[in-house]
Formats: structure tokens, C-alpha cells, sequence
């Protein structure tokens, strides 16, 4: 049965907003009404569609109000959304603060609305466990009508820090494989890289969790034994102190800072190999589109990253921070042509069989359609 579904997410930065956006367009082609409720158009809301609707939250400033109380201009708007459109539920994305706003749109509309929170990475591992959060994401957490989780490893997670006294579903994120596929684009990697060198990528927001030292240190070592190019896609807090580290390990020649990028799929298309060497992922988005697009990963042990990389498969996993054996690693696909071809093959095999757009989301119908039976 088509449902109304409001989703409320980050919309400019962020995995989250991409999977709730991606997540919204493809609920409209499957013939439900969503209803984005966000302080901005979501980055990736770019065509028209009828049944796709964007109600912007205007937040009002006011000289007393030297932080502006975002979260009440939020569930204000989500109760008028849900209100006037008929909605059977809020879908929110990341917890802080969404799922608190939601909780109480929920209240105001006389507790008819359905709530569904999905829990995305860091509202839980860092920004939820610090207490000045804590309390009100335990509890907006457990008033939720449904929760998801991105992972199985987030699951876990948030059960052991947050002990809710409620269920939580994993959903894994999910790749349109249709537009998320390598393409041949003429003369891409001449642009891009000297004539015959590897191209190695890493894409990021540029946070300290993403550990792009490592990547620097990686590459240094791999363009010893390899003639290539590095290329870093993103921008964020990390960007000139990484610049400056390039700079002083006499890189610069050898890497490109091209900063935020619309193209993702063609940069991913003249690349041979992902770096992802992050502190913790919960799921690791950006290695999941580089599959898609046939490009083997090498990455961090850690959190969800050992659900989306196969190790010896689609690419290998160590340790955080182990940076000698990821360079290993690298330069071991990297020098062996039939190597990195099966191993291209099994990245895109992968993606279309256990993370398309086709396989996930029918299971977030499904458990929309749960919870509104409950
Ligand atoms: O924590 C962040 O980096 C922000 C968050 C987001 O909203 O983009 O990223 C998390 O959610 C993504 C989408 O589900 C995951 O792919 C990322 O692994 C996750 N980031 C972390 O856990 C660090």
C-alpha cells in the first residue's frame, strides 16, 4: 500500500543525507508521497518528480537566541508536514537531533504518526555517547516506533552503550548499481595522472575520523615501487593540514587535491584502487560506491567496513593504522593485472548482489509496512 512518509535528514553533508535522499527518490518511484522536511534542498534532490515534496525549515533568529533552537523549528515543521499531508510516518536519519524533533511532532499530532529512526554511524558511536546528548538519545532512541541500523556492527554497538529497551533492525545502506557502474570515459585518466601511472582515490568529508595521514603515508609508500597518482575527492577540516603534510613529503607533484566533486562516478572510473583507512565506519558508503563502480578497497578492520570489504576478495582490511601492510596490500593488487581484474569483477558482483538499490530498499517497505501494522 503507498504510504506518506516525511524524512527528515542532514541534507549537505554526509553518507546519511545521501542514503535518506537516495532512499526518498526511490520510495517516490515505487508510488509513495515523501515528504523532505530539512533546513536545506538535499544535495542529491536535483529532478522533479510528483510525488517528491520539500518543505524547508525556517529557522527565525531572534537577538536572544544566540543558538537558534533548530530543533523546535524542526518538529514544528514536521507536525505541520504530517499534519496537512496525511502523513503515516516520519522516516528521520541520524539521530541528533532528528529523532528527538520527531518525538515531538509525534506528541503534537496526538500520537497517530508512525517514527522511524535510522541510526547512521557517529550519532552513536561519538556525538550520542557524549553526555551531553545521552539521555535525550537513549530516550527519543526508544520512543521511536522503529529503529534501524546501517550495520550489523552499529547494532551491536548501539546495544551494548545504549541498552535500549527496544528492537533495532539492521538495513544496510544500499548503491543504485545503475548509475553507481564504471564508465569508459575518453582520455579521463590523461587528465588526471601522467601516462601510465596507477590512480589511486580517496573520497571524504575531510574529518580526523577518516584518517587521511594514512592515506598520504600509504600512497608514499605505493608510488615508491609504482609510478602513480593520488587522487583526494572532498573537502572538510582535514584539508590544509593535509596539504601541508603532502607538501612536505615532496608529493605534491603526485597528488591532486580536486576538493568536492558533483562527477564521483567518473573519478571512480579512472581509478584502480580505494583508500579508506578510517578510524571507524560504520558502514563506509564511499567504499561501497567505489565497488560498484569496480574498484577493489583497501581499508581499515574496523566497524562495519568487514560487512561491505571481503578481505582477499574485494580487497583487503588491517588494522588501523597499520599503513606498511595496507601499501602491501595496494601494491600487491596494483602490480598484478590479473589480480586487480578479478578482484574489479568481484567488487561490482558484490555490490549488484547484495547491496543494490533493488535488493534493500523493498526491505525498508517491508518494515514500514510492520510498524504501521503494529
Ligand atoms: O559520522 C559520519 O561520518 C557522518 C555520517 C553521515 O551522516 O554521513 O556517516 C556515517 O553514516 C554513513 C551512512 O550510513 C556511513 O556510511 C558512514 O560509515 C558513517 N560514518 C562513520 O561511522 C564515521
Amino acid at each position: 500500500m503507498p504510504l506518506r512518509i516525511g524524512i527528515t535528514c542532514y541534507p549537505t553533508y554526509g553518507g546519511s543525507g545521501i542514503v535518506a535522499t537516495e532512499l526518498g527518490k526511490e520510495l517516490a518511484e515505487r508510488g509513495h508521497r515523501v515528504h523532505f522536511i530539512t533546513y536545506a534542498l538535499p544535495q542529491r534532490l536535483t529532478r522533479f518528480h510528483p510525488r517528491l515534496f520539500y518543505h524547508e525549515v525556517e529557522i527565525m533568529s531572534y537577538p536572544l537566541f544566540e543558538h537558534p533552537p533548530y530543533v523546535l523549528a524542526l518538529a514544528s515543521r514536521m507536525a505541520e508536514v504530517a499534519k496537512y499531508e496525511k502523513l503515516d510516518l516520519l522516516h528521520v536519519h541520524y539521530a541528533i537531533p532528528h529523532a528527538a524533533a520527531a518525538y515531538l511532532a509525534k506528541k503534537i499530532n496526538g500520537d497517530n504518526l508512525r517514527v522511524i529512526t535510522t541510526l547512521h554511524g557517529t550519532d552513536i558511536t561519538l556525538v550520542g555517547l557524549d553526555h551531553t546528548f545521552l539521555p535525550v538519545t537513549r530516550f527519543s532512541i526508544e520512543q521511536s516506533d522503529g529503529v534501524t541500523a546501517v550495520s550489523r556492527f552499529l547494532k551491536r554497538v548501539t546495544l551494548k552503550e545504549f541498552a535500549p529497551n527496544t528492537d533495532i533492525r539492521v538495513i544496510p545502506n544500499f548503491i543504485n548499481t545503475q548509475v553507481w557502474r564504471r564508465i569508459s570515459i575518453d582520455g579521463c585518466r590523461g587528465k588526471l595522472a601522467h601516462r601510465g601511472d596507477k590512480v589511486l582515490i580517496h573520497v571524504s568529508n575531510f574529518r580526523p575520523v577518516k584518517r587521511i595521514a594514512d592515506v598520504i603515508m600509504i600512497f608514499k609508500a605505493v608510488s615508491r615501487k609504482i609510478p602513480s597518482t593520488l587522487l583526494l575527492v572532498g573537502d572538510g577540516p582535514e584539508r590544509s593540514r593535509i596539504e601541508e603534510l603532502v607538501r612536505k613529503e615532496r608529493l605534491s607533484e603526485k597528488v591532486q587535491f580536486l576538493g568536492k566533486q558533483e562527477s564521483v562516478v567518473e573519478l571512480l572510473s579512472c581509478a584502480d584502487l580505494l583508500l579508506l583507512p578510517s578510524q571507524t565506519e560504520s558502514f563506509g558508503l564511499a567504499a561501497l560506491e567505489a565497488m560498484s563502480c569496480g574498484v577493489p578497497v583497501i581499508a581499515s578492520k574496523t566497524g562495519g567496513l568487514p560487512e561491505v570489504v571481503t578481505h582477499g576478495k574485494t580487497g583487503y582490511l588491517h588494522s588501523v593504522g597499520n599503513v606498511e601492510a595496507m601499501a602491501e596490500s595496494a601494491i600487491s593488487i596494483l602490480k598484478s593485472d590479473r589480480l586487480w581484474a578479478r578482484m574489479s569483477a568481484a567488487c561490482r558482483k558484490f555490490a549488484v548482489d547484495v547491496y543494490s538499490t533493488e535488493r534493500i530498499v523493498p526491505k525498508y517497505e517491508k518494515y514500514y509496512a510492520e510498524i504501521m501494522n503494529r
